[in-house]
């Protein structure tokens, strides 16, 4: 068959060595731990998680949080989507390559820094939002495969050449999980057509200065669903008819 997608570019399924020995590594690894960790642990239960969205197999939650007046509302999504890998799904979700087909609040992207294969600091800049200041973001972004899971972690992070907050943007914080493991049925080697994988998505976005709640939450609600809907559907797409990556 013709591969179309360079296997190489597949998220590594160890650590690149050019990772672990730059400065952001120890927090890198940290942080990263953390949030895979956390990421698939239930939501059911805990006091405080509110489901906002449901649509097929996709649950999203968040709870309220305020901090200043200003919306701090950790958001937590599981999904199944069928026929494509939790590498596949990190892939498309890590490298700067497709972002602007699938997330629609972007308006700029710059890669700052290529630290591995598996590790690069992005600066964005997102659509305005009436009627606050637009904002910007700095954040390194690093998958993995830790055991059973692939998981593309995104944390917010500073650089002396993109200053905050010192033109028309603010500057926002972002802490932001995409976990995913593969199942198929047992005894069966795995195919496009047998495997399911499970996504569970956690975001935390701090303002970073003044914005309406009641507008900052309605954004949210609207535009989190479309965001794992149209990504997952877009994974789904670029992987149909494209042998399957484990
Ligand atoms: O996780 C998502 N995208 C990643 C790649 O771009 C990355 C992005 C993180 C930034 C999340 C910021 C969300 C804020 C978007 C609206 C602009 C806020 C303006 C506030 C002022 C009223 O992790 C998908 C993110 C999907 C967001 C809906």
């Amino acid at each position: 068959s013709v591969h179309t997608r360079d296997e190489v570019e597949l998220p590594p399924p160890a650590i690149d060595n050019r990772l672990t020995v730059h400065p952001l590594w120890p927090e890198i690894d940290r942080i990263s731990t953390e949030q895979i960790q956390a990421a698939f642990e239930g939501v059911g239960g805990e006091i405080g998680w509110q489901l906002f969205a449901e649509e097929g197999d996709m649950r999203m939650y968040r709870r309220e949080m305020e901090v200043d007046g200003m919306v701090m509302d950790p958001l937590k999504a599981m999904h199944k989507v069928r026929g494509v890998s939790a590498r596949e799904m990190c892939h498309y979700f890590f490298n700067p390559r497709y972002r602007y087909e699938w997330e629609t609040t972007l308006e700029t992207m710059t890669i700052v820094e290529e630290i591995s294969s598996d590790a690069m600091v992005f600066h964005q800049t997102f659509k305005r939002i009436w009627p606050a200041s637009q904002r910007d973001a700095l954040f390194w972004s690093h998958v993995r495969a830790d055991g059973d899971t692939y998981a593309v972690t995104n944390h917010s992070t500073t650089n002396n050449d993109y200053p905050a907050n010192t033109g028309a943007c603010i500057r926002l914080f972002v802490t932001v999980c995409l976990a995913c493991r593969t199942s198929c049925p047992a005894g069966e080697r795995p195919t496009r057509d047998n495997i399911t994988t499970s996504i569970a998505y956690c975001s935390t976005v701090n303002p970073g200065g003044w914005a309406p709640a009641g507008v900052l939450r309605a954004v949210y609600k609207r535009e989190y669903p479309k965001f794992l809907k149209r990504f997952t559907s877009y994974v789904q797409e670029q992987c149909h008819g494209k042998p399957l990556a484990m």
